[in-house]
């Protein structure tokens, strides 16, 4: 479902100069964002509304990376029901976290021997996975949902999760086994807050809990009332309690009566990650993954964060100069994502006039030539390199050839005139009808110091 550019009508009119990039995946719809900051890099991993689901349609899961919060890498599905045998369907809200060398994903989905929703944990030595089922039958199921796991300074790990109850248990050192049993946390509307109108869910808590501490004080964010959901938290001396409920973190808005909270602290800001149904046929059933920058207050209280169609700042800039994923994508129009013969994913199903938009491109004192991998069946496509939009100064044109596959590849360079200073590139795709290439990846050539001072 790449973005249709006529469908982009944003609800909210923005100044000219703000361009959205808020929901930051537009190849398809995702929903339930959890993040893991790693090794300089911030990992999201996300559910994946199915295009037209008009219920929860969700069967694999899938993971994206960004080292500026704006341009976002597709790492495509290195996790799905299929991985474990014991499921049937549901691939709904889950967690990864890091220990020891390994990242464990912690996911909930429907047991087929029991017809339950259960929560399972896959392993993996990279972050993008592949991930393999650790177990081969569920870590815990009492038919609730939407895990979190939270480790301790002390090393001791807690896996929480719930609807309509907050369940946690403890987690041994392996991350995949646990000791004692699942207990409840005590819903206390002094803990959760007061939900009036249903008496068999006296508190605020839905479900979706995220838990983390910081300086000594633990969190628990959750999706708060039922429906629509807002965001709300509480906080604790100690990773199980007593909690005090704090108040909103979101309120309801977006355009999905679910919403869902990660939160994490990345080269030195806070971000809250968050979905909603703003995307052209979005809704409650099609989510999309989004992201504000936020500030604690002194006291450590979260402020309210509303949701915009601008999103996070950029951290940073984009290095041209190095290969890019054609998949690393700030905003698109009409393009999608696909596993690639090459390895990771490439971009396809480009047509006349789609673009990929990539934030703060550092080519400083100038490029002087453009090399992309491509691949077509048809040749005659251009890939197009505009400046600050899609119908921005022109700096290069690179002709793409029939190779013969869409997955047989081959670089093709163009020269580049014009490309300085930080901008953002839009990789436009021109020519006749339908399918016109696919893209692996790209990189520019920097015009040496000589050439520059020679111009
Ligand atoms: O995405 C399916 C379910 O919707 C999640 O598990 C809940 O948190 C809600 O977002």
């Amino acid at each position: 479902m790449g973005l249709m550019l006529a469908f982009a009508v944003p609800a909210v009119v923005h100044p000219a100069t703000a361009r959205a990039d808020n929901p930051i995946v537009q190849t398809i719809y995702t929903a339930d964002p959890a993040p893991l900051v790693y090794d300089g890099r911030v990992y999201l991993y996300t559910g994946h509304d199915e295009d037209s689901s008009t219920t929860y349609t969700m069967k694999e899961w899938r993971v994206w990376s960004s080292d500026d919060m704006v341009n976002w890498t597709d790492h495509g599905s290195p996790l799905d029901l299929s991985s474990f045998s014991w499921a049937s369907n549901n691939a709904w809200a889950g967690q990864t976290v890091y220990r020891n060398g390994k990242f464990y994903w912690y996911v909930p989905m429907t047991d087929k021997s029991t017809g339950r929703m259960a929560i399972g944990v896959a392993v993996s030595d990279s972050p993008t996975g592949p991930f393999h089922d650790a177990l081969g039958h569920p870590l815990v199921e009492n038919g609730q949902i939407d895990p979190t796991v939270f480790i301790d300074d002390d090393g001791q790990a807690y896996l929480y999760w719930g609807n309509p109850d907050l369940w946690y248990v403890k987690l041994n050192a392996d991350m995949t086994s646990y000791s004692g049993s699942p207990s409840k946390i005590q819903l206390t509307t002094a803990g959760f807050g007061t939900r009036t109108g249903d008496a068999n869910r006296p508190t605020l808590f839905e479900e979706g809990p995220w838990v983390y501490k910081r300086n000594g004080l633990y969190y628990i964010v959750f999706a708060a009332k039922c429906c629509s959901e807002f965001i709300a938290y509480s906080t604790a001396p100690g990773p199980t309690g007593p909690w005090t409920y704090r108040g909103t973190v979101m309120p309801t808005q977006g355009g999905s009566f679910t919403n869902h909270p990660g939160i994490t602290d990345f080269k030195g800001n806070s971000y809250f990650f968050y979905h909603n149904g703003a995307l052209p046929g979005g809704s409650g059933y099609t989510r999309s993954v989004a992201v504000e920058k936020f500030s604690y207050n002194s006291d450590g209280t979260i402020p309210t964060i509303n949701m915009t169609s601008t999103g996070a700042p950029q951290v940073g800039t984009l290095n041209p100069y190095t290969r890019q994923e054609a998949e690393t994508i700030a905003w698109e129009s009409g393009v999608e994502t696909e596993p690639s013969s090459e390895g990771g994913m490439d971009v396809g199903f480009i047509e006349n006039g789609d673009y990929i938009k990539v934030k703060g491109v550092a080519f400083g004192s100038g490029a002087s030539s453009f090399t992309a991998r491509v691949a077509s069946t048809v040749g005659g496509g251009t890939v197009e390199l505009h400046l600050g939009s899609a119908s921005g100064t022109t700096v290069g044109r690179c002709s793409v050839p029939n190779t013969g596959d869409w997955q047989t590849w081959t670089s093709v360079s163009c020269p580049v005139s014009g490309a300085t200073g930080t901008q953002d590139l839009y990789l436009k795709f021109t020519g006749g009808s339908g399918y016109l290439l696919n893209m692996n990846w790209w990189q520019f050539t920097a015009a040496s110091t000589a050439t520059a001072h020679a111009r």
